[in-house]
């Protein structure tokens, strides 16, 4: 590592040895910027390191909730705005119950470089709760969201901060949330994305993180001349990114052999078929159960409580579209054993950096998340451009330009990858890429 990002890296280490996801995604983008470093000094010279891996503000909060039965409940609500120098904060909640600092910092500190390659104006902001929607009734997570929303809406704002969706989160969570801005505040305001359709929400938006990681791999199998078209996948996860990154495959003629869920692993060996992923669906979504009731109706799955989809069965694509740090070290030697050509991320940093490198060094196409699963994000801002604009696109033109944004970031991560003589390292290109356009504006804009 370059000795200036390495003497901040050290420091960082030293002040948040207990932030293990934050400092995890620090050493990889710092890990890979060494030959930019090494070749511009403005940027130790303006301290960016020091400035961009701290956030410009965090928000901690709590939230008070009556539950069922009448008891007060209170959790944890935080809001990480992590760097606005090229437009509003923008980035999801998570609902789950392990979600603490680390784990906002880390996504937040992500999604700054995820949103300048979009190309569009966003910068970068996370937040959520230790609150976990599992098994809790509609009123409970209503009255959750009002609470989370009644200390939120003084933080947050359309040229402010914008959050969306991320786990646990999704069109429900964004209505509730959306109705108690507008109670407080009285203003019809562009200050969620992820809305639904009827009150101002962008179609596509749904599909938009797994279709636009199955855009992304396709670029990169491009560059080996493949396609989807007949290739096993294996996805990890069942909630919106699986669901659509399978849908996308499966339209593209892929065998789509796995979904999972914290619980366990269904595998269709001979392709999931359009009509079994909408019953899933119909499962996750509407009814909120798990997949193993789902694989108790359904014969020609298998379900393997407890494990993973890596070791299962031999795949050429994999997109892990769960959680952090779901593909391990063993898992990609599996992978790389079973003939695996493509790991593309639709979750946001589900591969450790031991397994990251195995597979890179085992030149298997690679795209980190903040490159691959951008696609949600980049129609979240296409969703705020119709809102601004007080019109909606079609599906067909929010399709086109989600298309096309995942293409221009593949291009252009693929491009600084080669600028720097690595034209392999799609980690290394997409965080050059994302991290010089933040840099140079804060540059700009002075301390
Ligand atoms: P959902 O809540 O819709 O689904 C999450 C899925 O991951 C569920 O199947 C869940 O299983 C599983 N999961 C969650 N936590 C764990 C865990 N600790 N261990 C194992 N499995 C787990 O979330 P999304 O699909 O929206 O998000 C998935 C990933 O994609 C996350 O990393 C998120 O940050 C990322 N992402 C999401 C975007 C979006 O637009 N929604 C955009 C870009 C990235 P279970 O039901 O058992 O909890
Ligand atoms: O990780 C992500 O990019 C998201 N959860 C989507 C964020 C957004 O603002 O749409």
């Amino acid at each position: 590592m370059n000795v200036y990002a390495s003497r901040v890296l050290e420091n960082l280490t030293k002040q948040h040895s207990n932030e293990k996801e934050f400092l995890q995604s620090v050493t990889e983008v710092f890990g890979t910027l060494g030959k930019l470093l090494d070749r511009e000094n403005k940027y130790e010279k303006n301290k960016i390191l020091e400035r961009i891996s701290i956030p410009e503000r965090a928000i901690t909060f709590q939230v008070p909730w009556v539950d069922a039965k009448g008891e007060i409940q209170v959790n944890y609500g935080y809001r990480i705005q992590f760097n606005s120098a090229i437009g509003p904060y923008k980035g999801g909640l998570r609902f789950h119950p392990s979600v603490n600092m680390s784990i906002l910092k880390f996504l937040g500190f992500e999604q700054i470089f995820k949103n300048s390659l979009t190309t569009l104006p966003m910068g970068g902001g996370k937040g959520g709760s230790n609150f976990d929607p599992k098994g809790k009734t509609d009123a409970e997570v209503m009255s959750f969201c009002q609470s989370f929303m009644r200390e939120l809406y003084r933080h947050i704002g359309p040229n402010t901060d914008v959050p969306a969706g991320d786990i646990g989160v999704g069109g429900r969570e964004i209505g509730y949330l959306f109705g108690q801005y507008r109670r407080i505040v009285n203003s019809y305001d562009s200050v969620l994305t992820g809305k639904k359709l009827n009150w101002g929400g962008s179609l596509v938006r749904p599909e938009a993180t797994g279709y636009g990681a199955v855009y992304f791999a396709s670029e990169m199998l491009a560059t080996r001349k493949m396609d989807f078209a007949g290739r096993r996948v294996l996805i990890s996860g069942s909630g919106n990114v699986a669901q659509y990154a399978a849908k996308k495959a499966i339209l593209l003629g892929a065998k789509v052999m796995s979904l999972s869920d914290s619980s366990g692993t269904i595998l269709v060996e001979q392709g999931m078929t359009l009509d079994q992923l909408e019953a899933i669906m119909e499962l996750k979504n509407v009814r909120r159960g798990r997949l193993s009731e789902y694989a108790a109706t359904d014969k020609s799955t298998k379900y393997v409580a407890s494990e993973r989809p890596w070791k299962q069965l031999k795949t050429e694509i994999a997109m892990p579209c769960a959680t952090q740090n779901e593909l391990d070290i063993d898992d990609a030697k599996a992978l790389i054993a079973g003939g695996c050509v493509c790991v593309c991320e639709g979750a946001n940093m589900p591969t450790t950096l031991e397994a990251t490198s195995c597979l890179q060094s085992n030149h298997v196409l690679f795209s980190p998340g903040k490159a691959s699963n951008a696609g949600g994000v980049a129609t979240s801002g296409l969703e705020m451009s119709q809102n601004a604009m007080r019109l909606s696109w079609t599906a067909e033109e929010v399709d086109a330009k989600l298309h096309g944004i995942m293409v221009s970031i593949h291009n252009t991560a693929k491009a600084a990858a080669e600028e720097f003589g690595e034209p392999d390292n799609y980690v290394l290109g997409a965080n050059i890429a994302g991290f010089r356009k933040v840099a140079d504006a804060m540059i700009d804009q002075g301390i």
